[in-house]
């Protein structure tokens, strides 16, 4: 097979999640701008998810995020999705939106609230239980604000505390992916701010334990590449919360800002054969589209996933060990960049024909008139937002 089937094929094998909360509103804390056509419940998210895998044959799942997400009848939404071609993927805890966990869920210091937040947690994986969903995605906003708000180490024994009672819940088939974010928003200390924390935390749980990378959630200059490389090796990498960011969490679609450590990023999954779906990577969007049309901009945010692969997928292996097992600094980095500068979007084109999909997906949605049905019918009602 030539080197562009091989890539065709592989990139066709990619799956990207995308996020229920990526077609609701949202914004920063100065200002949520409302959309038209956004959808008022689980149910036209799905309808709207459905979309972006019409076009891009590539975003077959759809992370829900509870109680944004909450229904009464998960089969029934299960069906709703599996009639649009998608399906319901990782269920993303909420206990950062309570009043009660103003001075953190897990990690608290008072028993009664960690309590509160752990049963969400189990309510969690009941619902996992209920849609067959593989991942539980775990985001602590808990921290401090200030030095001796709290002791540093104690609310580490809570989180353990809470983080074994929630494994334990775990089925057979099912992960915790625990998520690291920097700061934001508590702006002293985070209890899960850098991969090294999440990794201690999921190696004492055991192997269905697993960080999850979200590429908006660290200091600027991050090696991040570096960070994937480490947790590929360790078998330790539950998945990615694709978004890129300018100077903070800014969670804009991925490969805008920065597609070079996009590419840098996938070429470690591929030479690592980790972007075969039997390798169990979850490769996810979590990304807030405030100013533009969300569905297209989702739909650009897979495309962009697909185009990084595909040059990573084009990287010359044999050559570039050579390269590097000679000490050919200038040559392996040219391997690389080779890739890197080769433009994919003909070849993408090809394989979307291939799988008797329009070659520009974009456009296709813009055609397709989608936008003008819902933001026609889509009157009424209260719009799906961040809860915030
Ligand atoms: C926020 C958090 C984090 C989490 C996401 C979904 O920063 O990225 O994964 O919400 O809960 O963006
Ligand atoms: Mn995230």
């Amino acid at each position: 097979m030539s080197s562009h089937e091989t890539v065709k094929a592989a990139v066709r094998g990619l799956g990207v999640e995308t996020a229920s909360w990526a077609y609701a509103n949202s914004g920063t804390r100065f200002k949520v701008f409302p959309q038209p056509g956004v959808p008022r419940d689980p149910y036209e998210k799905i309808d709207d998810a459905a979309q972006v895998h019409r076009f891009t044959g590539a975003a077959p799942s759809v992370a829900l995020h509870i109680p944004w997400d909450k229904v009464d009848d998960y089969d029934a939404l299960a069906r709703h999705a599996s009639a649009r071609g998608v399906r319901l993927g990782t269920i993303n805890a909420n206990v950062f939106q309570d009043e009660d966990y103003r001075l953190g869920s897990v990690t608290n210091p008072d028993p009664a609230v960690r309590r509160k937040a752990v049963d969400h947690l189990l309510e969690c994986i009941d619902i996992m239980d209920a849609t067959g969903s593989r991942d539980l995605k775990l985001w602590f906003a808990d921290g401090t604000n200030y030095p001796g708000q709290d002791s540093i180490r104690a609310r580490q024994d809570r989180l353990a505390e809470a983080l074994d009672e929630t494994y334990r819940r775990l089925g057979d088939q099912q992960r915790i992916l625990l998520e690291y974010k920097l700061f934001e928003p508590s702006f002293y200390t985070t209890d899960v701010p850098d991969w090294g924390t999440s990794y201690a935390h999921c190696l004492r749980l055991g192997e269905r334990a697993q960080v999850v990378i979200d590429t908006g959630h660290h200091a600027p200059g991050t090696n991040i590449e570096f960070i994937v490389a480490f947790l590929l090796r360790e078998r330790k990498l539950g998945g990615f919360d694709f978004n890129s960011r300018f100077y903070a969490d800014d969670d804009l679609m991925v490969g805008a800002a920065d597609p070079f450590q996009l590419f840098r990023i996938m070429h470690e999954i591929v030479a690592a054969g980790a972007h075969a779906p039997e390798h169990g990577i979850a490769f996810m969007l979590d990304q807030c589209h405030n100013i533009e049309p969300k569905i297209p901009a989702v739909i650009r945010s897979v495309m962009n996933v697909q185009e990084a692969t595909a040059k990573a997928l084009l990287v010359d292996a044999d050559a570039l060990a050579t390269a590097q097992r000679d000490g050919d600094v200038l040559g392996a980095n040219a391997v690389l960049m080779d890739a890197f500068n080769t433009d994919v979007r003909p070849l993408l084109a090809e394989m979307r024909q291939e799988q008797g999909l329009d070659p520009d997906p974009m456009a296709a949605y813009q055609r397709s008139g989608y936008f003008d049905t819902i933001r026609a019918e889509r009157v009424g009602g209260v719009q799906a937002g961040w809860g915030a």
